[in-house]
C-alpha cells in the first residue's frame, strides 16, 4: 500500500522542496496551496519521481475549505503542516490588524483545523501516522518587530507538545522543525512583495534553504517505529540566535 503524504503549502520554500524529496515510487503525495498553477507544475515533477500526486487547491483560513478538501481523503499516514507566513515586522504600536489575522488565522487557526480532520482520520483507521509541524526558532525566541509572528509560532510549539500527548495512545507520532533563517518566499511574503527588501535579509549569508529542511524531515520520517524526534532546531552556521547573525 502506498505512503499517503499530505504537505500543505507545497507551492513554495520548504513545503514545496520537502514534497520533491519525499516523492519516490511508493508515495501519494497530496500537495495544497492557493496557487493552482504552481501545484500543477510541482505534480508533474512529482510524478517524474515516480510517485502518485493529488492536487488540493484551498486556503487553509477557511475551515470550510478545509473539510471540503481534506474530510473526502479518509487515510493519510503522514502530515506536513508546512502553510504558514510571516506579514509585516514592526513595533507593537504600528501593526497592521490585517497582518495579524493573517498570521493567526494561517499559522494557528489554520494548521489546527488541518491537523483536527486529518489526525481524526489517523486514530479512525487505527495505524499510527505521524505529524510534523513546522515551527520556528521564532517560537522560542521572541523579537523585536515580530510580537505577533512570534506568538504564532510559540502557539505551535504548544500545539506541537500537548498533541504529542493527546495522539500518544493512537500510536501517532508528533514531531516539530524549528528553523532559523531559510532562503525561500518568506521574506517577500513578509515585506508584502518588496523583493529588495526581502533580498537584503539573506546578504552576506549562506542562509539555509528549502531542501535543507526537507532532508530532515525526510530523515525524521525514516527513523524506526519506536523512535520519534520530538523537536528539531535547524540554523545555518552563521546564525546563533534571532539577533545573532555573522554577516560577510
Ligand atoms: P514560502 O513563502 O516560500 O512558502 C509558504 C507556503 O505556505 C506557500 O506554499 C504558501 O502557498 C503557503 N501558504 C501561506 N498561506 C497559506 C494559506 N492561507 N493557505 C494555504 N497555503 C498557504 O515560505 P517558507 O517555505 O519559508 O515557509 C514555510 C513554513 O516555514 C512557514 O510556516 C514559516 O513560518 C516556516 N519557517 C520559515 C522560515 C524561513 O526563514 N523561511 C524559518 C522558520 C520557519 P500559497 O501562497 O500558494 O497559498
Ligand atoms: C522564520 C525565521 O527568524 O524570521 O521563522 O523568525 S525568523
Amino acid at each position: 500500500m502506498k505512503k499517503r503524504i499530505l504537505i500543505t503549502g507545497a507551492t513554495s520554500g520548504i513545503g514545496r522542496a520537502t514534497a520533491l524529496r519525499l516523492a519516490a515510487a511508493d508515495t501519494e503525495i497530496i500537495i495544497t496551496g492557493r496557487r493552482l498553477d504552481r501545484l500543477e507544475a510541482l505534480k508533474a515533477e512529482i510524478e517524474a519521481r515516480g510517485a502518485e500526486c493529488q492536487v488540493l487547491n484551498f486556503d487553509v483560513r477557511s475551515e470550510k475549505e478545509c473539510i471540503e478538501n481534506l474530510e473526502p481523503l479518509g487515510r493519510v499516514d503522514i502530515l506536513v503542516n508546512n502553510a504558514g507566513l510571516a506579514a509585516g515586522l514592526e513595533h507593537i504600536d504600528c501593526g497592521d490588524t490585517a497582518d495579524w489575522d493573517a498570521m493567526i488565522d494561517t499559522n494557528v487557526k489554520g494548521l489546527l483545523y488541518v491537523t483536527r480532520i486529518i489526525s481524526r482520520a489517523m486514530v479512525a483507521a487505527g495505524k499510527g501516522g505521524h505529524i510534523i509541524n513546522i515551527g520556528s526558532i521564532a517560537g522560542t525566541e521572541p523579537y523585536e518587530n515580530g510580537a505577533v509572528y512570534c506568538a504564532s509560532k510559540h502557539a505551535v510549539h504548544a500545539i506541537s507538545q500537548a498533541m504529542r500527548a493527546d495522539l500518544l495512545s493512537a500510536g501517532i507520532k508528533v514531531g516539530e522543525v524549528r528553523p532559523g533563517m531559510v532562503e525561500t518566499e518568506f521574506s517577500e511574503v513578509r515585506f508584502h512583495g518588496d523583493k529588495e527588501r526581502a533580498a537584503c535579509v539573506y546578504r552576506g549569508v549562506e542562509a539555509l534553504q528549502g531542501e535543507d529542511i526537507a532532508e530532515a524531515i525526510h530523515w525524521m520520517l525514516s527513523l524506526p517505529a519506536h523512535m520519534n524526534v520530538n523537536d528539531i532546531v535547524l540554523m545555518p552556521t552563521c546564525q546563533a540566535g534571532a539577533y545573532y547573525t555573522c554577516r560577510k
